[in-house]
């Protein structure tokens, strides 16, 4: 375990998890947390025994209340503003090509910045009373860690622009309803503990990253050229061992025993 001042990254047997640790700010996401969060990204993916990844809040009541809106409101140039815009985009696209899974814990609010991170996650599971939304309109502002392109690839464009023009936060329930969680659970941690446990006991961890990447890049373009990264990720996935091994553990009647290669 690592030490950092805003975050905090632990590893539980194949699980690590990356907790935002600033409770007295809502785990606002400041140019320090940042840094951090990009530093455990890489640390998560030099680390081969960490082959699942959780992203939480500390505290009872904030994933991430956003963007620190103290920094924001020093920013004095439009220069630094797409700089700043651009450089957290980088850190969320990092989380979101991780070639591993990834869950969003979200224990509380997930506003602004917050959800955004949420959004880079490839699953997201909420409690009951977590509330999300982009409020950047409320501020003037717009959202500028993906959020514009992430939140209608994910629950379509009528239900983001209700989203981003109204500022609203919808609750844990709204947010199953239209997509925006998977899951709403009592125990959210736990939950995407065991989730991730039971994925990785049943699935190919070369086959996590591939329909990762299919997915991702076929998003960002027509589907015919889609269909051709999913035939380009499937010739890629059949030459792995793992292909291999789960196709024959099948016919044997047996578990398949993966190796990531
Ligand atoms: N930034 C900085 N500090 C914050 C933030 C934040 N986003 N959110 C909360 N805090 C601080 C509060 O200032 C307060 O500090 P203090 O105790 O020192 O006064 C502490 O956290 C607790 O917050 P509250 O007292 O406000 O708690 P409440 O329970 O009354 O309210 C809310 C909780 C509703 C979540 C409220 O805190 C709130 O509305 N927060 C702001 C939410 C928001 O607007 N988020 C969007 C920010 S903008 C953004 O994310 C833009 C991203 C794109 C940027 C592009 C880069 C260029």
């Amino acid at each position: 375990d690592v030490e950092f001042e805003n975050i905090l990254l632990d590893q539980h047997g194949r699980l690590g998890v990356l907790t935002l640790n600033r409770p007295g700010a809502l785990n606002a996401l400041n140019t320090e947390t940042f840094r951090e969060i990009a530093e455990a990204l890489d640390l998560v993916m030099e680390n081969a025994t960490i082959e699942a990844l959780i992203v939480t809040g500390q505290g009872d009541k904030a994933f991430a209340a956003g963007a620190d809106i103290s920094e924001l409101a020093q920013l004095d140039s439009a220069f630094a503003a797409r700089d700043l815009s651009l450089a957290g985009q980088d850190v969320f696209q990092t989380l979101s090509t991780l070639p591993i899974p990834t869950v969003a814990v979200i224990n509380g609010y997930a506003l602004g910045g917050g959800l955004e991170l949420a959004l880079a996650a490839d699953v997201r599971v909420a409690h009951p009373r977590a509330k999300l939304g982009l409020p950047e309109v409320t501020l003037g502002l717009i959202p500028g860690y993906g959020g514009t392109q992430r939140l209608p690839r994910l629950i379509g464009v009528g239900r983001a622009l209700d989203l981003m023009l109204s500022g609203r936060q919808v609750d844990a329930q709204e947010a199953l309803g239209m997509g925006l969680v998977n899951y709403v659970e009592e125990a959210p941690l736990e939950f995407a503990r065991e989730y991730l446990s039971r994925l990785l006991d049943r699935g190919g961890p070369m086959a996590f990253g591939l329909i990762k990447e299919a997915v991702r890049r076929g998003m960002d373009t027509s589907l015919s050229d889609a269909l051709e990264i999913e035939a380009d990720m499937f010739g890629m996935v059949l030459a792995t061992q793992d292909a291999k091994e789960g196709t024959r553990a099948f016919l044997e009647k047996r578990k398949a025993n993966f190796k990531g290669e």
